[in-house]
């Protein structure tokens, strides 16, 4: 192959990476309420950057300053801006770099959770040149200082927003970096074949032997088998983490809303009599065995003339791609008919639909009688919502589906949670199929090297070996300030 068809080559390996992990120098010192806004107990303000020593001896006095005992937390009095009146009386702690969390000099204030008094504060710290920290800076800067990856760096949002068991300890093992080592070791075979590749094509006088061909091949295949549990289990991931989305549905004054309520074990939705009652659409999250679940009633489908109800039908209509599982909830007291035409439009949209026949305590000769074909509803129920009456098998079932997910995606040691990994490991495995397509096409070694290259790109994107800062700027803008 020409010189000039390698440079061309050579020039489609991407352009936007600016940036290789290095330690970089922050000159400002940030600073943000680490603590969630309200008034609480205590409130803990957080700096850091090259000026937090000056500050803590501007604004601290105690009989033994903070920055001369590193990691202790003192007690003492947090000053005014001129230096004299106090602020309040609290603690401070200094973590020197680069061993705190960001890498530069930390200091954290722990005050008296007033949230106007943590605004004082601020406003004290920044006529010392501290500038109020954006959101996830602290985070970023720890990032940039290489004390976490991007996986990790993600995991904290994770970790803290996590509100089932699950999620806690998925977001706590990325914490920990078991995520980042996986990802280490589906690199090393990258590597190893693209070194291989490329001594080739720095020695062209000597063929590549079969025998690399095919070490190139396994390599290629092992990652690749690897790869795609990860991918798959995204699925699961993303319904541990947002939780499992459930849409009520029916004609109206099924039961929805009472279904809901009964679910959700406290009264969110307006039930009544009237029929057409629920016009928006509610949602609420709710765990159960711990578990995410995201519940929705809706408006009761049927043609109508109320301007207000139609929006609600449509709305209701609007939510049943959105949902992975359609509760078609049924009165016991209703003919076939009235809901056969309805499960019709559900078969051609839903994800999954289940039936809910409830009011059997009215109704309790509909207990086998009203039900799906199980060709379109794996599932059929009889449950008052108004008793409770087989409640618990529906809840018992609702677990068990979320856990045949995870059974699914059992093959993969580890859960993806994250849309942007996602993206990055299907990137990586189309460049590996790519790879491989093109060492059985008998392809030059550049193509090759090309694709397995774009592959290890993908991984390294991932963890944050390599990034741009419009990566850094979308991650890092969805964290809370003080994060
Ligand atoms: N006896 C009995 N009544 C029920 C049961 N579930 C709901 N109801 C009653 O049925 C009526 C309608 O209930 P809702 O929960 O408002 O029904 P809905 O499907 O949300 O109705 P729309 O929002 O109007 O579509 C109310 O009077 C409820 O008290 C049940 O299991 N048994
Ligand atoms: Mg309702």
């Amino acid at each position: 192959m020409g010189k000039a068809v390698v440079t061309a080559l050579r020039d489609l390996i991407p352009r936007n990476i600016v940036h290789q992990m290095s330690s970089t120098r922050e000159t400002t010192t940030i600073a943000a309420l680490a603590t969630a806004p309200v008034p609480a107990g205590i409130a803990v303000l957080r700096i850091s950057g090259p000026e937090v020593k000056r500050v803590l001896r501007g604004v601290f006095r105690a009989k033994e300053n903070p920055v001369e005992s590193p990691r202790k937390l003192i007690l003492g009095d947090l000053l005014q801006r001129d230096g004299k009146e106090t602020l309040d009386r609290g603690m401070a702690v200094y973590m020197p770099g680069p061993k705190s969390f960001t890498g530069e000099d930390v200091a954290e204030f722990h005050i008296h959770g007033s949230p106007l008094l943590a605004q004082k504060l601020l406003r004290v710290l920044f006529a010392f040149g501290v500038v109020p920290a954006e959101p996830g800076e602290f985070t970023k800067r720890a990032f940039l200082n290489g004390k976490l990856d991007l996986i990790q760096a993600e995991a904290i949002t994770d970790f803290i927003s996590a509100t089932s068991e699950r999620a806690l300890k998925i977001a706590n093992e990325q914490l920990h970096g078991r995520l980042s080592s996986t990802l280490e070791g589906l690199g090393e075979p990258l590597r190893d074949s693209l070194a291989e590749i490329e001594a080739h094509i720095d020695f062209p006088e000597e063929d590549i032997q079969p025998e690399s061909v095919d070490k190139i091949l396994a390599a290629l295949e092992t990652v690749h088998a690897r790869i795609s549990p990860l991918i798959r289990s995204y699925e699961y991931g993303a319904v541990i983490k947002e939780g499992f989305r459930v849409l009520l549905c029916g004609a109206p004054n099924a039961g929805k809303s009472s279904l809901l309520n009964a679910l959700l074990g406290k009264k969110r939705a307006i039930v009544s009599t009237v029929s057409g009652t629920t016009r928006d659409v509610i949602e609420e999250p709710a765990i159960i065995d711990g578990l995410r679940y995201v519940f929705c009633d809706s408006a009761g489908i049927r043609d109508t003339e109320d301007e207000v109800e139609k929006i609600g039908v449509e709305l209701a209509r609007e939510r049943i791609p959105w949902a992975d599982l359609v509760l078609l909830v049924v009165d016991a007291g209703s003919t076939d008919s009235s809901w056969s035409e309805l499960l019709h439009e559900l078969h051609g949209s839903a994800a999954q639909i289940w039936m809910v026949t409830n009011k059997i305590d009215l109704h309790p000769e509909a207990i086998g009688t009203i039900f799906c074909d199980s060709s379109i509803c794996p599932q059929n129920f009889y449950v008052s919502a108004l008793t409770g009456n087989g409640m618990d098998s529906l809840r018992t079932a609702l677990v068990e589906e979320v856990q045949r997910h995870n059974r699914n995606n059992s093959e993969a040691s580890e859960i993806l949670t994250n849309e942007r990994h996602r993206g990055c490991l299907d990137h990586a495995a189309q460049s590996i199929v790519r790879a491989r397509e093109a060492i059985e096409q008998g392809l030059p070694l550049e193509i090759i090297a090309l694709e397995i290259r774009g592959a290890l790109t993908a991984l390294e994107e991932m963890v944050g070996k390599t990034f741009t800062e419009d990566i850094l700027g979308r991650i890092f803008s969805k964290f809370c300030i003080g994060k």
